[in-house]
């Protein structure tokens, strides 16, 4: 499913796949997993995801913090946007990003099919979404 939002397309994709093969396969299409630069856009993809799937289902956007990944410690570094807009977001769930087990490095929403967004394993398998700036 796709959806023109702020002259942007976001192309929802409900294959279970690791956080690297979701932005492979966006970056496929010349697009990447999507950010999240307000929270009225937050709040379309959450509707835009609602109505792919019928439900609040777990996805990835494209917030990592890589530099921790080679790092089997606590490091929590700063997290950018993988389609490089400037990483402003502030709206994370209560005790996020907690880097669990020195091992969370990438972003998805919609935890648990509550309101709330995580830093996770990026070899999770979720749904994904992309976006293509300006198309
Ligand atoms: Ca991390
Ligand atoms: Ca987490």
């Amino acid at each position: 499913m796709s959806t023109l939002y702020v002259q942007n397309c976001y192309l929802f994709n409900d294959t279970a796949s690791t956080w690297d093969d979701a932005e492979a396969a966006c970056n496929q299409l010349n697009a990447h997993l999507t950010s999240i630069q307000t929270p009225d856009q937050y709040a379309f993809l959450r509707v835009l995801i609602e109505k792919a799937t019928g439900a609040n289902t777990r996805t990835w956007v494209g917030g990592t913090n890589l530099q921790d990944r080679p790092i089997t410690g606590m490091q929590n570094g700063a997290w950018t946007w993988v389609d490089g807009t400037l990483f402003t977001f502030t709206n994370w769930g209560p005790g996020e990003p907690n880097n669990a087990g020195g091992n969370e490095h990438c972003m998805d929403i919609n935890v648990r099919g509550q309101d709330y967004v995580n830093d996770e394993n990026c070899d999770t398998m979720n749904a994904f979404i992309c976006v293509i700036h300006n198309p």
